[in-house]
């Protein structure tokens, strides 16, 4: 059920504490870890605790949430020092989508390239 947690989702086992991760920042709806496969010197994933499989079922079905998730990007953003950066969504296969948890990343540090690949 959309909001519950997945026992095949590997975000919500990360949430659940049982697969580590480098935490940066938690509220009592969001956690945020750094991505183990950085593609920038900052590379931070925001993302809800409860389940959504992206960003669209999170938009729709909890709307609170996405602002709690946006709230968080920029606040990882101060704490990195980062004057610009780039919030990405992807969503479904097709954009790159591989973990079906919505999530956020926070990507910056470096000179980020439009329009992205
Ligand atoms: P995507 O938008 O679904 O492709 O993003 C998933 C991200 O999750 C991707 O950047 C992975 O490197 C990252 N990730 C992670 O941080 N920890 C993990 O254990 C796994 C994936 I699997």
């Amino acid at each position: 059920m959309a909001g519950e947690p997945q026992e095949d989702c590997l975000f919500c086992k990360i949430v659940a504490g049982q697969i580590p991760a480098t935490v940066v920042r938690e509220t009592e709806t969001t956690l945020a870890f750094r991505d183990i496969n950085p593609q920038a010197p900052t590379h931070v994933l925001v993302i809800p605790k409860a389940h959504y499989q992206d960003a669209a079922a999170l938009a729709a079905g909890a709307p609170q949430l996405v602002a709690d998730v946006l709230c968080e990007t920029q606040a990882v953003a101060d704490e990195e020092k980062l004057d610009s950066y780039r919030t990405v969504f992807n969503t479904g296969a097709g954009a790159g989508q591989t973990v079906w948890h919505a999530h956020a990343h926070v990507v910056g540090g470096r000179g980020l390239q439009w329009p992205p690949g």
